[in-house]
Protein backbone atom coordinates (compact mmCIF):
# COMPACT_ATOMS: atom_id res chain seq x y z
CA UNK A 1 0.00 0.00 0.00
CA UNK A 2 1.38 3.48 -0.83
CA UNK A 3 1.61 6.65 0.95
CA UNK A 4 -1.64 9.64 1.06
CA UNK A 5 0.01 12.57 0.43
CA UNK A 6 -1.19 16.06 0.54
CA UNK A 7 0.70 19.34 -1.61
CA UNK A 8 -0.60 22.64 0.02
CA UNK A 9 0.00 25.30 -1.85
CA UNK A 10 -0.43 23.57 -4.86
CA UNK A 11 -0.85 26.03 -7.48
CA UNK A 12 2.61 28.18 -6.48
CA UNK A 13 5.59 27.89 -8.39
CA UNK A 14 7.22 25.09 -5.81
CA UNK A 15 3.99 23.70 -5.30
CA UNK A 16 3.99 22.90 -9.10
CA UNK A 17 7.45 21.55 -8.96
CA UNK A 18 6.34 19.43 -5.97
CA UNK A 19 3.45 17.50 -8.02
CA UNK A 20 6.36 17.29 -10.85
CA UNK A 21 8.76 15.75 -8.94
CA UNK A 22 6.53 13.09 -6.85
CA UNK A 23 5.43 12.24 -10.51
CA UNK A 24 9.41 12.33 -11.77
CA UNK A 25 10.20 9.90 -9.05
CA UNK A 26 7.49 7.82 -8.66
CA UNK A 27 7.49 8.17 -5.09
CA UNK A 28 4.75 5.28 -4.53
CA UNK A 29 1.60 7.57 -3.87
CA UNK A 30 -1.48 5.73 -3.60
CA UNK A 31 -3.34 9.36 -3.79
CA UNK A 32 -1.91 12.80 -4.02
CA UNK A 33 -4.43 16.02 -3.05
CA UNK A 34 -3.43 19.47 -4.42
CA UNK A 35 -4.38 22.11 -2.04
CA UNK A 36 -4.55 25.67 -2.24
CA UNK A 37 -6.89 28.57 -0.69
CA UNK A 38 -10.83 28.76 -1.25
CA UNK A 39 -9.79 31.21 -4.48
CA UNK A 40 -8.31 29.06 -6.42
CA UNK A 41 -10.84 26.33 -6.36
CA UNK A 42 -12.21 25.81 -9.68
CA UNK A 43 -8.16 25.65 -11.20
CA UNK A 44 -6.23 22.11 -12.00
CA UNK A 45 -2.52 21.43 -11.27
CA UNK A 46 -0.69 18.96 -13.82
CA UNK A 47 0.54 15.21 -11.68
CA UNK A 48 2.49 13.35 -14.08
CA UNK A 49 -0.23 12.91 -16.81
CA UNK A 50 -3.32 13.55 -14.71
CA UNK A 51 -5.03 16.91 -13.78
CA UNK A 52 -6.36 17.08 -10.11
CA UNK A 53 -8.81 19.24 -9.13
CA UNK A 54 -7.83 22.39 -6.34
CA UNK A 55 -8.90 20.84 -2.74
CA UNK A 56 -9.50 23.78 -0.33
CA UNK A 57 -7.54 23.75 2.48
CA UNK A 58 -9.67 25.82 4.79
CA UNK A 59 -12.13 22.84 5.08
CA UNK A 60 -9.23 19.95 4.61
CA UNK A 61 -9.51 17.36 6.89
CA UNK A 62 -5.61 15.69 7.25
CA UNK A 63 -6.73 12.83 8.67
CA UNK A 64 -5.03 9.55 6.86
CA UNK A 65 -3.10 12.00 5.27
CA UNK A 66 0.73 10.16 5.47
CA UNK A 67 2.71 13.14 4.18
CA UNK A 68 1.79 17.02 3.94
CA UNK A 69 4.22 18.89 2.00
CA UNK A 70 3.50 22.95 3.19
CA UNK A 71 4.97 25.68 0.46
CA UNK A 72 2.09 28.18 0.87
CA UNK A 73 4.47 30.72 3.32
CA UNK A 74 4.64 31.41 6.71
CA UNK A 75 1.35 32.73 7.75
CA UNK A 76 -0.05 29.25 5.90
CA UNK A 77 2.28 27.06 7.54
CA UNK A 78 1.36 28.83 10.62
CA UNK A 79 -2.20 28.09 10.99
CA UNK A 80 -2.12 24.73 9.59
CA UNK A 81 0.63 22.76 9.50
CA UNK A 82 0.21 22.36 13.60
CA UNK A 83 -2.99 20.84 12.81
CA UNK A 84 -1.89 18.34 10.14
CA UNK A 85 0.83 16.75 12.26
CA UNK A 86 -1.88 16.79 14.85
CA UNK A 87 -4.03 15.01 12.66
CA UNK A 88 -0.76 12.58 12.17
CA UNK A 89 0.85 13.63 8.92
CA UNK A 90 4.18 14.55 8.76
CA UNK A 91 4.51 17.97 7.51
CA UNK A 92 7.23 18.82 5.27
CA UNK A 93 7.14 22.73 5.45
CA UNK A 94 9.20 24.60 2.86
CA UNK A 95 8.50 28.07 4.85
CA UNK A 96 11.27 29.73 7.04
CA UNK A 97 9.04 29.15 10.06
CA UNK A 98 10.24 25.95 12.06
CA UNK A 99 13.51 26.25 10.60
CA UNK A 100 15.46 27.80 13.62
CA UNK A 101 12.86 25.35 16.06
CA UNK A 102 15.03 23.09 18.25
CA UNK A 103 11.97 20.78 17.81
CA UNK A 104 12.32 20.81 14.10
CA UNK A 105 15.05 18.93 12.27
CA UNK A 106 15.85 21.62 9.64
CA UNK A 107 17.53 18.95 6.76
CA UNK A 108 19.13 18.27 3.38
CA UNK A 109 19.57 14.61 3.01
CA UNK A 110 23.18 14.44 1.46
CA UNK A 111 24.22 16.80 5.03
CA UNK A 112 22.04 15.47 7.58
CA UNK A 113 19.56 13.00 6.73
CA UNK A 114 20.42 11.72 10.40
CA UNK A 115 18.62 14.68 11.92
CA UNK A 116 15.48 13.13 10.54
CA UNK A 117 15.24 10.83 13.47
CA UNK A 118 13.90 13.47 15.54
CA UNK A 119 10.95 14.65 14.02
CA UNK A 120 8.36 13.35 16.04
CA UNK A 121 8.37 15.58 18.45
CA UNK A 122 6.28 17.92 16.57
CA UNK A 123 5.69 15.97 13.71
CA UNK A 124 7.05 18.88 11.22
CA UNK A 125 10.44 18.77 9.23
CA UNK A 126 11.65 22.30 8.00
CA UNK A 127 13.20 22.31 4.87
CA UNK A 128 15.76 25.13 4.15
CA UNK A 129 15.73 28.46 2.36
CA UNK A 130 16.89 27.81 -1.17
CA UNK A 131 20.33 29.58 -1.20
CA UNK A 132 21.15 27.65 1.54
CA UNK A 133 20.01 24.51 0.59
CA UNK A 134 22.22 24.08 -3.12
CA UNK A 135 25.13 25.98 -0.93
CA UNK A 136 25.57 23.26 1.96
CA UNK A 137 25.28 20.12 -0.50
CA UNK A 138 28.02 21.82 -2.11
CA UNK A 139 30.19 22.20 1.07
CA UNK A 140 29.33 19.18 3.21
CA UNK A 141 32.15 16.99 0.96
CA UNK A 142 34.79 19.35 1.49
CA UNK A 143 33.88 20.49 5.10
CA UNK A 144 34.49 16.53 6.01
CA UNK A 145 37.45 16.56 4.64
CA UNK A 146 39.24 19.96 5.37
CA UNK A 147 37.29 21.42 7.83
CA UNK A 148 35.43 24.91 6.79
CA UNK A 149 36.77 27.75 8.96
CA UNK A 150 34.73 30.82 6.81
CA UNK A 151 32.70 31.21 3.47
CA UNK A 152 32.29 34.36 2.22
CA UNK A 153 29.08 33.59 -0.41
CA UNK A 154 27.87 36.29 -2.72
CA UNK A 155 24.06 34.91 -4.51
CA UNK A 156 23.13 35.01 -7.95
CA UNK A 157 19.00 34.55 -7.31
CA UNK A 158 16.54 34.37 -9.97
CA UNK A 159 13.46 35.97 -9.83
CA UNK A 160 11.22 32.50 -9.01
CA UNK A 161 12.48 32.24 -5.65
CA UNK A 162 10.04 35.71 -5.11
CA UNK A 163 6.91 33.66 -6.98
CA UNK A 164 4.61 33.67 -9.98
CA UNK A 165 4.57 37.78 -9.69
CA UNK A 166 7.54 38.45 -9.53
CA UNK A 167 8.49 35.98 -12.76
CA UNK A 168 5.65 38.39 -14.63
CA UNK A 169 7.20 41.35 -13.45
CA UNK A 170 10.56 40.51 -14.79
CA UNK A 171 8.73 39.30 -18.40
CA UNK A 172 6.61 42.33 -18.26
CA UNK A 173 9.35 44.20 -17.29
CA UNK A 174 11.73 43.73 -20.02
CA UNK A 175 8.67 44.09 -22.58
CA UNK A 176 8.63 47.56 -21.52
CA UNK A 177 11.95 48.25 -22.31
CA UNK A 178 11.62 47.56 -25.41
CA UNK A 179 8.30 49.19 -26.13
CA UNK A 180 9.24 52.01 -23.80
CA UNK A 181 7.03 51.81 -21.61
CA UNK A 182 7.03 53.47 -18.03
CA UNK A 183 8.39 50.94 -15.62
CA UNK A 184 6.38 50.35 -11.93
CA UNK A 185 8.05 48.18 -9.46
CA UNK A 186 6.07 45.87 -7.45
CA UNK A 187 7.28 42.70 -6.21
CA UNK A 188 11.02 44.91 -5.97
CA UNK A 189 12.40 47.51 -4.79
CA UNK A 190 13.97 48.73 -8.18
CA UNK A 191 13.34 47.74 -11.57
CA UNK A 192 14.31 44.35 -12.13
CA UNK A 193 14.94 44.25 -16.31
CA UNK A 194 18.66 44.63 -17.12
CA UNK A 195 19.33 45.37 -13.83
CA UNK A 196 20.45 43.34 -10.02
CA UNK A 197 18.94 44.31 -6.86
CA UNK A 198 21.14 43.44 -3.76
CA UNK A 199 18.02 43.28 -1.37
CA UNK A 200 16.36 39.75 -0.47
CA UNK A 201 13.78 39.67 2.38
CA UNK A 202 13.56 42.40 4.87
CA UNK A 203 16.39 44.25 6.62
CA UNK A 204 17.64 43.20 9.77
CA UNK A 205 18.82 45.68 12.25
CA UNK A 206 22.52 45.00 11.61
CA UNK A 207 22.47 45.78 7.84
CA UNK A 208 22.39 42.67 6.81
CA UNK A 209 18.57 40.78 5.33
CA UNK A 210 17.15 38.13 6.08
CA UNK A 211 17.80 36.29 3.51
CA UNK A 212 21.65 36.74 4.21
CA UNK A 213 20.95 35.91 7.86
CA UNK A 214 19.18 32.13 6.49
CA UNK A 215 22.14 31.04 4.96
CA UNK A 216 24.15 32.05 7.86
CA UNK A 217 21.75 30.17 10.47
CA UNK A 218 20.65 27.46 8.66
CA UNK A 219 24.06 26.66 7.70
CA UNK A 220 25.37 26.31 11.49
CA UNK A 221 22.70 24.68 12.38
CA UNK A 222 22.57 21.71 9.73
CA UNK A 223 26.34 21.43 8.93
CA UNK A 224 28.53 23.09 11.77
CA UNK A 225 27.54 25.54 14.33
CA UNK A 226 31.11 26.85 14.13
CA UNK A 227 31.49 27.95 10.58
CA UNK A 228 31.60 31.74 9.98
CA UNK A 229 29.86 32.80 7.19
CA UNK A 230 28.98 35.94 5.76
CA UNK A 231 26.54 36.43 2.63
CA UNK A 232 25.47 38.79 0.10
CA UNK A 233 22.27 38.30 -1.57
CA UNK A 234 21.63 39.61 -4.84
CA UNK A 235 18.62 39.46 -7.25
CA UNK A 236 19.30 39.17 -10.99
CA UNK A 237 17.15 38.89 -13.77
CA UNK A 238 16.98 35.51 -13.97
CA UNK A 239 13.36 33.36 -14.66
CA UNK A 240 14.83 30.10 -12.31
CA UNK A 241 18.08 28.98 -11.17
CA UNK A 242 20.13 30.20 -8.43
CA UNK A 243 24.02 31.06 -9.05
CA UNK A 244 25.92 31.62 -5.89
CA UNK A 245 30.08 32.64 -5.87
CA UNK A 246 31.26 31.16 -2.81
CA UNK A 247 34.87 31.65 -0.77
CA UNK A 248 35.84 28.59 1.42
CA UNK A 249 39.02 29.44 3.84
CA UNK A 250 39.51 25.45 5.64
CA UNK A 251 41.59 24.48 9.05
CA UNK A 252 43.55 21.96 6.71
CA UNK A 253 45.05 22.49 3.20
CA UNK A 254 42.90 20.92 0.42
CA UNK A 255 44.25 20.98 -2.88
CA UNK A 256 41.26 22.52 -6.09
CA UNK A 257 42.06 18.89 -7.67
CA UNK A 258 41.12 17.28 -4.74
CA UNK A 259 38.20 19.06 -4.20
CA UNK A 260 37.21 18.41 -7.38
CA UNK A 261 37.59 14.47 -6.95
CA UNK A 262 35.50 14.65 -3.93
CA UNK A 263 32.94 17.12 -5.49
CA UNK A 264 32.43 14.37 -8.10
CA UNK A 265 31.90 11.51 -6.08
CA UNK A 266 29.49 13.25 -3.55
CA UNK A 267 25.84 13.19 -3.42
CA UNK A 268 23.47 15.89 -5.38
CA UNK A 269 26.86 17.24 -6.75
CA UNK A 270 27.95 17.72 -10.19
CA UNK A 271 31.08 18.65 -11.49
CA UNK A 272 31.11 20.73 -14.97
CA UNK A 273 34.19 22.24 -14.45
CA UNK A 274 36.09 23.02 -17.76
CA UNK A 275 38.98 25.50 -17.89
CA UNK A 276 38.38 26.53 -20.77
CA UNK A 277 34.94 29.18 -22.50
CA UNK A 278 31.50 27.77 -21.34
CA UNK A 279 33.17 24.38 -19.34
CA UNK A 280 30.99 25.70 -16.39
CA UNK A 281 27.41 26.00 -15.79
CA UNK A 282 25.06 29.02 -15.98
CA UNK A 283 21.24 28.93 -14.44
CA UNK A 284 19.58 28.51 -17.59
CA UNK A 285 21.02 25.12 -17.83
CA UNK A 286 20.35 23.94 -14.61
CA UNK A 287 16.17 23.98 -15.08
CA UNK A 288 14.34 21.21 -14.57
CA UNK A 289 17.31 19.46 -13.17
CA UNK A 290 18.17 17.28 -9.84
CA UNK A 291 21.68 18.23 -9.55
CA UNK A 292 23.77 21.14 -7.37
CA UNK A 293 26.11 21.75 -10.72
CA UNK A 294 29.49 23.41 -8.95
CA UNK A 295 32.25 24.97 -11.40
CA UNK A 296 35.21 27.45 -11.28
CA UNK A 297 36.96 25.29 -8.34
CA UNK A 298 40.24 26.89 -7.95
CA UNK A 299 42.52 27.95 -5.11
CA UNK A 300 42.45 31.33 -3.81
CA UNK A 301 46.02 32.21 -2.99
CA UNK A 302 45.43 34.76 -0.90
CA UNK A 303 44.62 33.24 2.48
CA UNK A 304 46.31 29.85 3.49
CA UNK A 305 43.81 27.46 2.85
CA UNK A 306 41.21 29.13 0.27
CA UNK A 307 38.94 27.80 -2.37
CA UNK A 308 36.68 29.39 -4.89
CA UNK A 309 33.37 27.73 -6.24
CA UNK A 310 30.50 28.41 -8.43
CA UNK A 311 27.43 26.70 -7.22
CA UNK A 312 24.01 26.60 -9.61
CA UNK A 313 20.97 24.95 -8.93
CA UNK A 314 17.33 24.92 -10.03
CA UNK A 315 16.03 26.92 -6.98
CA UNK A 316 12.39 25.51 -6.93
CA UNK A 317 13.75 21.99 -7.24
CA UNK A 318 16.93 21.68 -5.07
CA UNK A 319 16.16 24.91 -3.27
CA UNK A 320 12.21 23.77 -2.14
CA UNK A 321 10.35 20.88 -4.52
CA UNK A 322 13.46 18.39 -4.77
CA UNK A 323 15.08 18.32 -1.35
CA UNK A 324 11.58 18.03 0.46
CA UNK A 325 10.80 15.34 -1.77
CA UNK A 326 14.07 14.08 -0.96
CA UNK A 327 13.27 14.43 2.91
CA UNK A 328 10.28 11.99 2.58
CA UNK A 329 12.15 9.54 0.21
CA UNK A 330 14.72 9.33 3.01
CA UNK A 331 12.41 8.99 5.75
CA UNK A 332 10.90 6.05 4.47
CA UNK A 333 14.59 4.81 3.24
CA UNK A 334 15.60 4.74 6.80
CA UNK A 335 12.47 2.95 8.50
CA UNK A 336 11.19 6.50 9.92
CA UNK A 337 8.15 6.49 7.96
CA UNK A 338 5.44 3.77 6.29
CA UNK A 339 2.17 3.94 5.02
CA UNK A 340 -0.56 4.47 7.13
C1 LIG B 1 14.24 33.90 -2.75
N1 LIG B 1 15.31 32.38 -1.21
O1 LIG B 1 14.96 33.50 -3.67
C2 LIG B 1 14.12 33.12 -1.47
C3 LIG B 1 12.87 32.28 -1.57
O2 LIG B 1 12.87 31.39 3.12
O3 LIG B 1 12.03 29.88 1.84
C4 LIG B 1 12.67 31.33 -0.42
C5 LIG B 1 12.43 32.01 0.90
C6 LIG B 1 12.44 31.02 2.02
O4 LIG B 1 13.57 34.91 -2.82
Amino acid sequence: MGFRVAVVGATGNVGREMLNILAERDFGADEVIAIASRKSIGQTVGYGERELDIVALDSFDFTGVDIAFFSAGSGVSKEYAPKAAAAGAVVIDNSSLYRMDPDVPLVVPEVNAHALKDFKKKNIIANPNCSTAQMVVALKPLHDEATIKRVVVSTYQSVSGAGNAAMDELFSQTRAVFVNDPIQPENFTKQIAFNVIPHIDVFMDDGSTKEEWKMVAETQKMLDPDIKLTATAVRVPVFVGHSEAINIEFEKPIASGEARALLREAPGCLVVDKREDGGYVTPVECVGDFATYISRIRKDPTVENGLNIWVVSDNLRKGAALNAVQIAESLVNQGLLTAS
